[in-house]
C-alpha cells in the first residue's frame, strides 16, 4: 500500500496511528506529498487533492481519512477500532466527527494566521476558533473512554496538533478531565509512535 503523506498534518497522523494499532503500518510504503502544490501523482489518486490519500495493493485510491482508517481497521481482526454496532459505535464515529471538525478548523487557522490579516478573513478565523472551544467543551463533558478505538485516536490527534499549532493557545486549564484523559492516552504506542515534532 502507498500513503501519499504529509509529517504536518493531523489527519495522516490519524491514519497512521490506526495503522499502527492495527500491525498493518510496515506494510504501507509513504509518499512525501505537498498537497497544497497538487502533484499530478496525487491528483490521479485524490481529485480533491488533499493527503491522507492511501492506495490500496489492488490499486484502489481511497480518501479521507475516516474511510482509510476504517479500510485498516478491515485489513486485520487484532483490534477492532470501529466498534461493528450499538452504543459504542456511535459515540466513537461522533468522537472521530468532533475531533475531524476541531482538526478541520484548526488546520485553517494555522494557514490563515500566515497570511496578512483582514476584517472577513479574521471574523471567520474567530467563528473557527469559538467551533474549536465548543468542541473541547464537549469533549471535556465527557472525554473518550480508555479504550484505543476511532474516537479516542482521532481527538488524540486533534488535541496533539493543538499543542503542536497552537501551544500559546493552552487548552488545558480549562478542560482537566480531558487533560487528564490526554496524558495517559498520549502513552499509548499508536500516538507515542506518531507525535508531531
Ligand atoms: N477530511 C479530510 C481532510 C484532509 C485535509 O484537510 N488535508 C490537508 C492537510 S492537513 C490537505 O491535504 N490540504 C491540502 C489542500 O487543501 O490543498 C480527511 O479526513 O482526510
Amino acid at each position: 500500500m502507498k500513503l501519499f503523506y504529509s509529517a504536518a498534518s493531523p489527519f495522516v497522523r490519524k491514519v497512521m496511528a490506526c495503522a499502527i494499532a492495527c500491525e498493518v503500518a510496515e506494510r504501507i510504503e509513504l509518499i512525501p506529498t505537498v498537497a497544497q502544490q497538487s502533484p499530478p501523482e496525487l491528483l490521479a489518486a485524490n481529485p480533491l487533492s488533499k493527503v491522507p490519500c492511501l492506495v490500496t495493493q489492488d490499486g484502489v485510491a481511497m480518501f479521507d481519512s475516516p474511510v482509510i482508517c476504517e479500510y485498516l481497521d478491515s485489513l486485520d481482526g487484532t483490534l477492532p477500532l470501529f466498534p461493528s454496532h450499538g452504543g459504542a459505535r456511535w459515540k466513537a464515529l461522533i468522537q472521530q466527527a468532533l475531533a475531524d471538525g476541531i482538526m478541520d478548523a484548526a488546520v485553517l487557522r494555522r494557514g490563515e494566521s500566515q497570511r496578512p490579516a483582514e476584517a472577513a478573513r479574521t471574523a471567520n478565523m474567530d467563528r473557527q476558533k469559538a467551533a474549536i472551544d465548543r468542541a473541547l467543551a464537549t469533549l471535556e463533558a465527557e472525554p473518550p473512554h480508555r479504550a484505543v478505538d476511532i474516537g479516542s485516536i482521532a481527538v488524540g490527534c486533534a488535541l496533539g496538533y493543538l499543542d503542536h499549532r497552537f501551544g500559546h493557545e493552552p487548552w488545558r486549564p480549562a478542560h482537566p478531565r480531558l487533560a487528564a484523559w490526554f496524558a495517559g492516552f498520549a502513552t499509548n504506542p499508536c500516538m507515542a509512535q506518531t507525535e508531531p515534532r
